[in-house]
């Protein structure tokens, strides 16, 4: 049995992943709560995953609570103040995973451009017999529109350089990179031929791609977003792609995951992915370890390893 106190679980989690966390902690499902008081003040962790959002009445019922961890680099669906005012520690899993989402966005921009999916599907349905497969795009030569420019921002950065395209970035601040600066969002997504969100989630990013950016990025624009579903309009979204008023889009998250039926799953002008940026063997896994690592820290000495700042 485990020396540590048993955690709240969160979330589903892939079998490797939840395996590897119960060799080290007792875990408990929401639907135990409900059993006794005894059971909820016994809970000093949640262990989740960042694309689940965690209700401040769910924490209000454990009295004992003293740190979240998420396996995944947001915690936009943590309510941090909250957990600040009760001194509850939040960590994540960041740098781990930025490395699989880049490779997810570039081969995004590449299904994108290249019409990767439609491709396949030309020729499983026999289309190919009667016709041929249209014209794609070329990446080299292209403007790339980096939405944030944190780590993940960096690392798509790092891999698109090699297809010979011009980077430029929208963001917080300027920063000690060779690359344009625009501290007005409409005016990247017209400089820019592709516009990458990879910014956080949360309040400040909130609907940020909207009707008057996607009008900008204008009718040769592709619009990837591998951040979170907040950061778009998808209305405005949904009325651009229908109305070309941009090329085409690949969503890898949305406001509601699972997409529950939406237009957005029957326009041939855009490649939908179910939320995989950090979706490897490898990376889930290093997420996990790293997560028992800051609960492990945190229970034996008081620290976590990667705390998030409010
Ligand atoms: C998912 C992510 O949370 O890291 C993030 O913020 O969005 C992804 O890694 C994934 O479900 C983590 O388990």
């Amino acid at each position: 049995s485990s020396s540590f106190p048993p955690l709240l679980k969160i979330g589903v989690f892939p079998e490797a992943v939840e395996a590897r966390l119960r060799t080290t902690f007792e875990l408990v499902e929401p639907h135990e709560l409900g059993e006794t008081p005894q059971r909820r003040a016994q809970i000093q962790g949640i262990v989740t995953r960042s694309n689940y959002r965690i209700p401040e009445d769910l924490l209000e019922q454990l009295p004992n609570l003293r740190i979240i961890c998420t396996n995944g680099v947001g915690h936009d669906g943590i309510p941090l103040s909250y957990a600040r005012n009760r001194g509850i520690v939040v960590t994540n899993t960041p740098s781990v995973l930025d490395k699989a989402v880049a490779e997810l966005t570039v081969g995004l921009v590449l299904a994108t451009l290249r019409q990767i999916p439609q491709a396949d599907q030309f020729v499983r349905t026999g289309a190919w017999q009667v016709g041929a497969f249209p014209l794609g795009l070329t990446l080299a030569g292209k403007k790339v529109g980096m939405v944030g420019l944190g780590r993940i921002g960096k690392e798509i950065a790092a891999r698109l350089l090699p297809f010979d395209v011009d980077i430029a970035y929208f963001g917080r601040q300027r920063q000690a990179v060779d690359w344009p600066y625009f501290d007005d969002l409409v005016a990247l997504a017209a400089h820019a031929d592709i516009l990458i969100v990879c910014c956080p989630g949360g309040p400040s990013t909130y609907r940020i791609i909207n009707a008057a950016v996607l009008d900008a990025l204008g009718p040769a624009g592709i619009l990837v977003n591998i951040a979170r579903g907040s950061v778009v309009n998808h209305a405005d979204l949904l009325n651009a792609l229908t109305n070309k008023t941009i090329l085409g889009a690949a969503l890898d998250v949305f406001d509601e995951e699972p997409l529950p039926d939406n237009p957005l799953r029957r326009l041939d002008n855009v490649i939908v992915t179910p939320h995989i940026g950090s979706a490897t063997h490898e990376t889930r896994m290093a997420m996990a370890e790293l997560a028992i690592k800051n609960l492990r820290s945190f229970f034996e000495t008081g620290r976590a390893v990667t705390p998030v700042a409010e």
